[in-house]
């Protein structure tokens, strides 16, 4: 199951009461104020993370509330803060306030931290309100409540590359040969019905984080399949991975194969037809892939590249590739 949005709730902890009490020692008959702070609420925090892939599971558990701060103690003992609430999203989720519409925040980067609901304020104890006047007040302040927010989050995913193609072009065939996602691989169209991230280790440092979408086909940019929900997915790679099935038992020729697909993104959007791209054609095994491949040649005026996914031939040559793309775009 994948979610690409979810409406959630989230309320930051009450800060705690400043405490009103009067030190009690032996032979002090009037002893002071010493009453503490309170602590402060938890905080709700949001942390981007690559190992969270879809919005399903706070869709699911759509409410969260922090701890709150302790009220504070006699004898100037300040009460203990709350505990803050740490919420796990993928990398691309995109943060909107519901009420206003306006978006908060786009967390890109593995690591990156937003605090969504900020803790109330914690209450102060009477022991900061003596003076020469006023010299057992009875007075404390009470500790703010927390931010409360309703959310929208949005999906959008970062990766490297994003894999397009027609339905059973070996778009999923080639992430589970690259990485160690494993989708789901068939020989029927639209196999694939939710984006799959991977990543990919190029050497001992760099990797490629690669997402398998599902299909596109003709009219894929009007809503036509499961392309248009999808396109957008593609619209924050950094490059696009074109496969188009050169064998023999290919739906359309690789020509056709290729035109669909480019008209596609073009009418989805200008800068998704302009993102850099490598075109490759896909199953290429024996004699009859490689005719296929010259035929796609013929129809871009380029050459192309070839790969296999079941011989690994021209596997390391596209990553290689796409990370050039990749690392001239970063
Ligand atoms: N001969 C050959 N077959 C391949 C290769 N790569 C994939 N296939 C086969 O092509 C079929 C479709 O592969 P998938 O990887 O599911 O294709 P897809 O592009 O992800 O398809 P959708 O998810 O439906 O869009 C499967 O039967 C694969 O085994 C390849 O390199 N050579
Ligand atoms: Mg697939």
């Amino acid at each position: 199951m994948f979610r690409d949005e979810a409406h959630i709730e989230v309320v930051a902890g009450k800060g705690g009461d400043g405490a009103v009490s009067f030190r009690t020692e032996k032979y002090v008959p009037q002893g002071g104020p010493d009453g503490g702070d309170g602590g402060r609420g938890g905080d709700i925090i949001f942390v981007a993370s690559r190992s969270q892939t879809s919005l399903l599971g706070v869709a699911r558990s759509p409410r969260y509330r922090a701890q709150d701060g302790r009220n504070g103690g006699t004898r100037k003992c300040t009460g203990e803060g709350g505990d803050s609430v740490r919420i796990e999203l993928p990398v691309g989720t995109l943060i909107f306030d519901r009420a206003r519409g306006n978006r908060l925040a786009d967390l890109v980067e593995e690591g990156q931290e937003l605090v969504v609901a900020l803790g109330g304020r914690a209450g102060k104890g009477n022991c900061h309100f003596a003076n020469s006047i006023r010299q057992e007040p009875r007075v404390a302040i009470m500790g703010k409540e927390g931010e409360r927010r309703e959310l929208r989050l949005e999906l959008k995913l970062f990766a490297d590359v994003g894999l397009v193609g027609l339905p059973n072009a070996g778009k999923s065939t080639f992430l589970s040969v690259v990485t160690k996602a494993r989708p789901k691989v068939a020989d029927y169209p639209f196999t694939t019905l939710d984006p799959q991230v991977g990543i990919a280790s190029l050497n001992d440092y760099q990797t490629l984080v690669i997402a398998d979408l599902p299909g596109l086909v003709e009219g894929a940019a009007a809503g036509v399949g499961l392309g248009h929900r999808f396109l957008r997915h593609v619209e924050r790679c950094r490059a696009l991975l074109h496969l188009v099935d050169c064998s023999s038992t290919a739906i359309l020729s690789p020509k056709e194969s290729y035109e669909t697909i480019r008209k596609e993104l073009e009418e989805f959007s200008p800068v998704l037809a302009a993102k850099p791209q490598v075109l490759a054609a896909s199953k290429v095994e024996g004699p009859e892939g490689e005719e296929g491949a010259r035929e796609l040649e013929l129809a871009v005026g380029q050459p192309v590249m070839r790969l296999s996914s079941h011989t690994h031939q021209g596997i390391a040559e596209v990553l290689n590739e796409l990370q050039g793309i990749v690392l001239e775009s970063r």
